[in-house]
C-alpha cells in the first residue's frame, strides 16, 4: 500500500476578509492545509474565521494563522520560506474604492507594492528551492473603470481611482513575473461579489444591513451617494471556486469572473427593501460625501472565457443574492434588538 498523497498547502493573504473566509472553507473541504497572514490589530479581526478556527494545539487544526503585513516585505519572505506553500492567493488589500481617494499612498503600498513584494518572495523561494509555487492575484473589474461594458480580457483598462490604478499595477506585476521568470502567476479579474460576510461599508451590505435594522425598528434613514452606478454583482462563495480553478490549470492565464448581468444601486435598493415589504424611497437620503471624485458608471462582465476554459459558472443570481443578504441581516438585527431592549447597546450605534 502506497502512502496517502500529502495535503497541498495554500498561503492566503487577506484571509480575514470576505473572500479569504470563503476560500479557506473551500480549500479545507478539498483537504488543503491553509495558512493565512493576518495583521496585528488592537481588536480581534478574525470574526469571519471564528466558525472554522481550531486551536493550533489541537492536531486536527488545518488552518494556521501567522502575523504579517503586505507592507512588510520581510514578513512575506519569512512566511513563504517557512510554510513552503504549493499555492499562494494574494487577496489582501485596502479594498475600499472610496477610501482609496482619502488614503492613496497607503492603498498603493498595500495593493501595488504589497503584490510586488509577495511575488518577489515567491520568486526567490522558487529560485532557492527549485519548488513549484503557483500564485493567484486578486484583480478587479475596477481596472476597466471608464471603459464601457461588456468587459472581458481584451477590454482596455481605464482605472478611475487610486485603488484601481494600484490593482492595475499588481495585475501587470503578475504578467511581468510570468513573462520574465516563467512563474505560474494568474490574475482573476473579478467583478463585484457580495455575501452576508461583505464589509458593512460596501453599498450592498450597507443597504441590507439598513433593511434589517429598519424592518426591526432600530433605524429609520439610510444615507447613500450615487444611486445610478451599475454593477455586476455575484456571490462571493461562487467566485472563490473560480480562483481555485485558475490555479489548477496547466498554464497561468488571466480570466474575467462575473455573472454577465448588471443592476444599478437603485435597483438593488428596490429589490432589498421590496423583499421585506418596504419602499426604499421612504428611507433613503442622499449624502454628497458618499460621492467619489471620479465614478465608475457601468460594469458588466463577459466571463465566456472562464466559463469555457475553467468550466465555471455562477450558481447564485441577483435576486437570490439580495434575499440571502437581507435574510441574514434581518437575523442580525433581531439579535441586536435583544441587546438594545436589555439596555446593553444603544440603537443609535449604527454600523
Ligand atoms: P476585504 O476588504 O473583505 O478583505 C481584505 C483583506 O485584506 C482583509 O483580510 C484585510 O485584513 C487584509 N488586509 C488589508 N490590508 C492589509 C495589509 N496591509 N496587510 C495584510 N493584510 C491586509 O476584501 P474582499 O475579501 O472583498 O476582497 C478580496 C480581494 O479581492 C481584495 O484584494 C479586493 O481588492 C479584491 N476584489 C474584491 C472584489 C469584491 O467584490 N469583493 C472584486 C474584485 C477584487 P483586516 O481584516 O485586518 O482588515
Ligand atoms: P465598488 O463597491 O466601488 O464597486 O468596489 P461599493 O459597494 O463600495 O460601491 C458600488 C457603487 O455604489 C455607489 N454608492 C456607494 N458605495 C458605498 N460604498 N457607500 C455608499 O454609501 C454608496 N452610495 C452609492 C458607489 O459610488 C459605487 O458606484 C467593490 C470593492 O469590493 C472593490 O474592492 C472591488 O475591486 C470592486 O468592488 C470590484
Amino acid at each position: 500500500m502506497g502512502e496517502a498523497p500529502k495535503a497541498k498547502k495554500a498561503l492566503i493573504t487577506g484571509i480575514t476578509g470576505q473572500d479569504g473566509s470563503y476560500l479557506t472553507e473551500f480549500l479545507l473541504k478539498k483537504n488543503y492545509e491553509v495558512h493565512g497572514i493576518i495583521r496585528r490589530s488592537s481588536n480581534f479581526n478574525t470574526q469571519r474565521l471564528d466558525h472554522i478556527y481550531i486551536d493550533p494545539h489541537n492536531t486536527q487544526a488545518r488552518m494556521k494563522l501567522h502575523y504579517g503585513d503586505l507592507t512588510d516585505a520581510s514578513s512575506l519572505r519569512k512566511w513563504v520560506d517557512a510554510i513552503c506553500p504549493d499555492e499562494v492567493y494574494n487577496l489582501a488589500a485596502q479594498s475600499h474604492v472610496g477610501v482609496s481617494f482619502e488614503n492613496p499612498d497607503y492603498t498603493a503600498d498595500v495593493v501595488a507594492k504589497g503584490a510586488l513584494s509577495l511575488l518577489e518572495a515567491v520568486r526567490i523561494h522558487i529560485e532557492n528551492t527549485g519548488r513549484q509555487v503557483k500564485y493567484y492575484q486578486a484583480g478587479s473589474s475596477e481596472m476597466y473603470g471608464a471603459t464601457p461594458p461588456p468587459q472581458n480580457e481584451n477590454t482596455p483598462f481605464h482605472p478611475r481611482s487610486p485603488y484601481a490604478v494600484s490593482k492595475l499595477a499588481a495585475h501587470w506585476y503578475s504578467v511581468n513575473y510570468r513573462e520574465a521568470y516563467g512563474m505560474f502567476a494568474c490574475n482573476g479579474i473579478l467583478f463585484n461579489h457580495e455575501s452576508p460576510r461583505r464589509g458593512e461599508n460596501f453599498v450592498t451590505r450597507k443597504i441590507t444591513r439598513a433593511v434589517g435594522r429598519i424592518k426591526i425598528g432600530l433605524q429609520k434613514k439610510l444615507y447613500l451617494g450615487n444611486l445610478k452606478a451599475s454593477r455586476d454583482w455575484g456571490f462571493a462563495g461562487d467566485y472563490v471556486e473560480a480562483m481555485w480553478l485558475m490555479v489548477q490549470q496547466d498554464k497561468p492565464d488571466d480570466y474575467v469572473v462575473a455573472t454577465d448581468d448588471s443592476h444599478t444601486v437603485e435597483e438593488f435598493l428596490k429589490e432589498a427593501f421590496g423583499y421585506v415589504g418596504l419602499d426604499w424611497k421612504d428611507h433613503v437620503l442622499i449624502d454628497p460625501r458618499y460621492f467619489r471624485p471620479a465614478e465608475v458608471d457601468n460594469l458588466r462582465g463577459d466571463s465566456s472565457k472562464a466559463r469555457k476554459l475553467l468550466g465555471w459558472a455562477p450558481k447564485v443570481g441577483f435576486k437570490q443574492l439580495v434575499a440571502m443578504m437581507v435574510d441574514s441581516d434581518l437575523e442580525l438585527a433581531k439579535r441586536e434588538k435583544v441587546l438594545v431592549d436589555a439596555g446593553y447597546i444603544d440603537s443609535q450605534q449604527q454600523p
